[in-house]
């Protein structure tokens, strides 16, 4: 029985319905496969019509996958949720689910390298623009809406440069206007923020990330209200497929048992790493929310419980310097992705964000001497004495 009192560790932990509601099985099963037999053809006829209720297909729904889409609703304070094989296909399905040729929407410029692929190579060929802004500045979103604007997308933290975006301020604009909001709350995870909470009206993640939390499975969720989900589920989702693998549902539940604990190590260990990186003398600048000195500190105190464990900084000197760094670290990996339990470091404006032009990269901050680390779980001082030996040798 899941008590309404129990705080987010412990229901992270017990999940919505605390197990397997018919064998009790504490980790779930993993319905790995792609049909459900009918009890005969009326069964197949009612179920197809939609009057009863029940599994068909896969493409169109899972038991494993209701059981992950359950508890990121849960966890989120949504109604509901719908899980994809990856970030891509859950921003690319709302996206999908909320214009029409013709449409527009406003989004913060400063947003995954992938994300603005998208809407650079993608959205142009439907007849939907994306109209990038810096949403740091509400003016500019509010100005930037027209009467085709159907919603704002904002990421916060933001990928790459950790900046903070006002998740209440654009939710007000939305709602005056009479449009969405949707935040990609991938850096946070609900452990840290909640923004249906704070006046959106859907979320999207990258569970590729914290929520997986092993580096180990790409996917995708939204979370959203009862009827928006219904809509992008039949509307769009089960016509373009992009769902999530049983299997890889599955991994998801289990990654969500230690949400908070992993959440909790990356956090207090990437204070100390900003902390340290702060006081470097190699180091020009760093972003970490936590930091005081961070511009946004106060709003993300507002609008965060706790700052997570993702950092940029910029060394001194430019690329050539940043390359000599991510040549001479031994601890930390050299990849893309983050949010797993080793710690990440990677060179933005060459590889995650490369998508950007170069005129692009400067107005949204992403400077050749810029890394972003994601802080991983090992032994701080393990990780603090890798970045010092690669600082010194650079
Ligand atoms: N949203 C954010 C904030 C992301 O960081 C990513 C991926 C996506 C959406 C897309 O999700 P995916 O399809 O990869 O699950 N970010 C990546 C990054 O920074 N490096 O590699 C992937």
């Amino acid at each position: 029985m899941v008590k309404k009192t129990w705080r987010f560790a412990t229901l992270a932990v017990h999940g919505s319905e605390g197990g397997d509601p018919v064998t009790g099985a504490i980790s779930p099963p993993i319905y790995q496969s792609s049909t459900f037999a009918f009890k005969n053809s009326q069964h197949g006829a009612d179920l197809f019509a939609g009057k009863e209720k029940g599994f068909i297909y896969s493409r169109i729904l899972n038991p494993t996958q209701v059981a992950l889409e359950r508890e990121m609703a849960f966890l989120e304070e949504g109604e509901d949720a719908l899980a994809f094989g990856s970030g891509m296909a859950a921003e690319f399905t709302t996206i999908m689910t909320l214009c029409r040729t013709g449409d527009n929407f406003v989004s913060s410029g400063t947003i995954y390298g992938g994300t603005h692929a998208l809407y650079q190579k993608v959205l142009p060929r439907i007849g939907i623009e994306a109209r990038e802004v810096d949403a740091g500045d509400l003016n500019k979103i509010e100005e930037a809406i027209d009467e085709r604007t159907r919603f704002i997308f904002i990421e916060t933290p933001a990928n790459p440069t950790i900046s903070i975006i006002d998740v209440r301020g654009c939710a007000e604009i939305a709602r005056r206007k009479g449009i969405k909001l949707v935040v990609d709350n991938t850096f946070a995870t609900p452990y840290y923020q909640k923004p249906l909470l704070l006046g959106a009206d859907l979320v999207v993640h990258s569970a590729t990330k914290y929520i997986g939390g092993h580096g180990d499975t790409v996917a995708g969720i939204v979370i959203g209200a009862k009827d928006q989900m219904l809509e992008m589920r039949k509307g769009i989702a089960q016509e373009v497929g992009g769902i999530i693998s049983p299997f890889n549902a599955w991994l998801l539940l289990r990654g969500l048992k230690t949400l908070a604990v992993r959440m909790d190590r990356h956090c207090t260990n990437g204070m100390r790493i900003a902390q340290f990186l702060s006081f470097h003398p190699k180091v020009e600048r760093v972003s970490y929310p936590g930091l005081r000195i961070h511009p946004q500190h106060e709003l993300a105190k507002s609008q965060m419980s706790d700052f997570g464990g993702m950092i940029a900084f910029w060394v001194k000197g430019g690329l050539e310097e940043g390359k000599r760094l991510m040549d001479a670290v031994k601890l930390c990996t050299l990849a893309v992705s983050l949010g797993d339990c080793d710690t990440l470091i990677v060179h933005p404006a060459s590889t995650t964000h490369s998508s950007y032009s170069l005129e692009d990269m400067k107005k949204v901050g992403i400077d050749p001497n810029m890394i972003r680390l994601s802080v991983g779980i090992e032994d701080v001082h393990d990780i603090m004495e890798d970045l010092d030996q690669a600082l010194r040798a650079m």
